[in-house]
């Protein structure tokens, strides 16, 4: 008799940066401890993010095809296809194709339009990726955008205090494009600055969950990528919406609880390592709420 591993492959389509823990650097860890065969398609090598003043930035746009092609000759498959930070408005066009040649009915395709945060894009956003980024989000099945990143791809000028009335109208704008599910992060809570929230629909349900958590005074970049990771991994493993928006959350606190104590320059993001291990432990604390 045979036995063989229940392996299952992730498409991760986002940037390696040397220095920082975004991109690949917080999806690879994340999706491989929660027992995941991650397969990174690099859009990017950049020495560190791009929130630092400066940075080097190759963009690998016309490798990407080629990396495609040749996975498809050697005949892999994905359970999922995930991607985040893209350098040009040309890979999104790459990107829908390599959705568009991998899918089958069972593929978990989950966009994480990754633009900017705090109000503002990042520094190589343009308005034309913007745009672009519109066309990738209407293939998801889920979509994380930050407040930030719900805002610009809806094109409605951006507002930090939003009551849950407004962010279910975000979401329903946002799910009107194509994505079953929004996951909409980082919402603050109107007259509440201690805390931050996640807040998520699917269309195929209409239930609303929401997720409130402390918030500390810090900016660390890479958690929004290491939040959708988490999704990615959950939802693949079976978990519901809510419980999925629970583990995140919670796996984004602790690695923020972390490293908060210490006087770390916070652009270096979060240890992630000292965290990575309670990816494995049973969800304990439980705190969505139906909005
Ligand atoms: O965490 C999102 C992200 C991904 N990739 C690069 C970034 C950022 C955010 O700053 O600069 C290159």
């Amino acid at each position: 008799m045979h036995i063989t591993p229940n392996v299952r492959r992730i498409a991760a389509v986002h940037d390696l940066s040397g220095v920082g823990r975004t991109s690949l650097m917080a999806v690879i860890p994340i999706l491989s401890t929660m027992g995941f065969n991650v397969c990174p398609l690099p859009t990017a090598i950049l020495s560190n993010h791009s929130q630092y003043p400066d940075f080097t930035f190759r963009d690998l746009t016309d490798e990407m095809p080629a990396i495609i092609d040749q996975w498809e000759k050697l005949g892999v498959q994905f359970s999922a296809i995930y991607t985040g930070y893209l350098g040009s408005p040309r890979q999104i066009k790459i990107v829908c194709d390599l959705i568009a040649r991998f899918r089958t009915p069972d593929t978990l395709v989950v966009v994480d339009p990754v633009l900017g945060d705090n109000g503002r894009l990042y520094s190589k956003m343009t308005e034309e990726m913007v745009e672009q980024m519109r066309r990738l989000a209407a293939v998801a099945d889920v979509l994380t955008p930050n407040l930030t990143e719900a805002f610009a791809l809806l094109g409605r000028p951006y507002r930090a205090e939003c009551s849950n009335d407004e962010l279910k109208d975000l979401i329903q704008g946002l799910a009107a494009v194509g994505p079953d599910t929004v996951i909409i992060t980082g919402a603050p809570v109107p007259g509440r600055a201690g805390l931050t929230s996640v807040i998520a629909q699917s269309k195929s349900d209409q239930r609303t969950w929401k997720v409130t958590c402390p918030y500390l005074p810090a900016h660390y970049p890479g958690t929004g990528d290491s939040f959708t990771s988490v999704i990615t991994g959950s939802l693949l493993q079976g978990d519901s919406l809510p419980i999925a928006l629970d583990r995140a959350a919670q796996f984004i606190l602790q690695g923020i609880r972390a490293t908060f104590g210490y006087r770390l320059d916070s652009r270096e993001g979060v240890l992630l390592e000292r965290v990575l291990p309670l990816l494995n432990l049973p969800n304990q604390a439980s705190s969505y709420e139906l909005v």
